[in-house]
């Protein structure tokens, strides 16, 4: 099998290219990774036999050329970030817009299956759990309805509507993954846990947006990637399977949990200005996943994952060294 990996020098993209080399050796990869400021070549380093194409996921031309040779192309290629949709959504439109639309054409053109991988954003947010422990949870499932807050969701939520139309108008096979927030090795620095990581090891203090209360449904990158495999492999054409892997946690909770991995004070953080329209709480009901595709995430403890990542983090600081002062001098301006 050929694979097109979009956007495969970024955080997700590059952990699915190492998971595929390990373990689908017989699979033939092809990135391409426009390498903006959040692609590293680096995230590659060491494998072999995998080729990287620097260009745009919007440049026509160069897609078709590409989607040509393969037979499955997986979509990770994303402006990511809802700090920066903030600050400037145009890149978000061009790249997760009019990108999934130049692929959808030519999966289309060459009879190629497409697998798109999505963010459970696009659901907009869920009000945080009741005091009261037996009132109902409520979760996204598959038939939430789109309400997407953030430019980078509203793009995101975009990109998704026209897989939707173009497997239904003409009949291309695409399949759709909704995935909760992930955390694991090469993250960028811009990233929440990443930067709180990084901050620590720097010996500065973490920063949580206003009162720290928003929850992430944290789930690790490898599960997410074996997710993407699972559909691939058992995934039905058309369909949309939420992924998450019930690690519910407020931000609150991440820092000191990442404060105690350090052995600092609970209370060693700072509280700064809240993101403006801040999503409040994101769960995902993966029943779905796990029913009928038979998918089970492996990492089940959250602090063992949030451990192992501190440790990435300690022992690869060449590779996110060189992003971290120009990250903090963006957050010092604010959006
Ligand atoms: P990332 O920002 O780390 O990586 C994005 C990659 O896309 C980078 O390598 C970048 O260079 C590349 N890219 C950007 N614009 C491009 C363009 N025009 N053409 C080609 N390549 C381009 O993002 P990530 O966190 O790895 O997310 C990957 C995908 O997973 C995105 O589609 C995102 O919406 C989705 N997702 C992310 C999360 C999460 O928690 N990070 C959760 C659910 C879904
Ligand atoms: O310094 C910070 N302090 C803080 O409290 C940063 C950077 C973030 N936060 C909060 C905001 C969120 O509630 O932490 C939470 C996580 O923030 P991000 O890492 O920016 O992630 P989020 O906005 O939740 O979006 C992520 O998950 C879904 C990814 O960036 C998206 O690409 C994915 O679709």
């Amino acid at each position: 099998m050929r694979i097109l990996v979009t956007g495969g020098a970024g955080f997700i993209g590059a952990n699915f290219v190492r998971l595929t080399v390990r373990e689908h050796p017989d699979v033939e990869v092809t990135v391409l990774d426009l390498l903006t400021y959040a692609g590293d070549e680096r995230s590659l380093a060491g494998l072999d036999g995998v080729r990287l194409v620097q260009g745009d996921v919007a440049d026509a031309e160069l897609v078709d050329s590409l989607v040509a040779g393969v037979d499955v192309v997986v979509h990770f290629a994303a402006e990511s970030h809802n700090d920066n949709s903030l600050a400037d959504p145009s890149p978000f439109v061009r790249t997760n817009v009019v990108g999934t639309f130049t692929l959808l054409e030519a999966v289309r053109r060459h009879g190629v299956r497409l697998h798109h991988v999505s963010t459970d954003e696009v659901y907009g947010d869920l009000p945080l759990r009741a005091a009261d422990a037996t009132a109902p949870v409520e979760r996204f499932t598959e038939a939430t309805p789109y309400r997407p807050s953030s430019p980078y969701s509203a793009t995101k939520a975009s990109s998704d509507h026209l897989v939707r139309a173009w497997v239904r108008s003409f009949g291309v096979h695409a399949t759709i993954s909704n995935c909760s927030n992930n955390y694991g090795p090469y993250q960028h620095v811009e990233k929440f846990i990443p930067r709180q990581i990084t901050n620590l090891v720097d010996g500065v203090r973490p920063k949580l947006y206003g009162a720290g209360l928003n929850v992430r449904d944290w789930i690790h990158v490898d599960d997410h990637n074996r997710a993407v495999w699972t559909i691939l492999e058992r995934g039905l054409a058309g369909e949309t399977y939420l992924v998450g892997a019930d690690g519910e946690t407020s931000n609150l909770e991440v820092v000191r949990a990442l404060l105690e991995i350090f052995g600092r004070d609970p209370e060693d953080f700072d509280h700064v200005p809240d993101r403006p329209g801040h999503d409040l709480r994101y769960a995902i009901d993966a029943t779905r996943l796990r029913t009928e595709l038979g998918w089970e995430p492996r990492y089940t403890s959250f602090a063992a994952g949030l451990a192992a990542t501190v440790e990435w983090y300690r022992a690869n600081e060449p590779w996110w060294r060189p992003a971290k002062a120009v990250t903090e001098a963006r957050y010092a301006v604010g959006p």
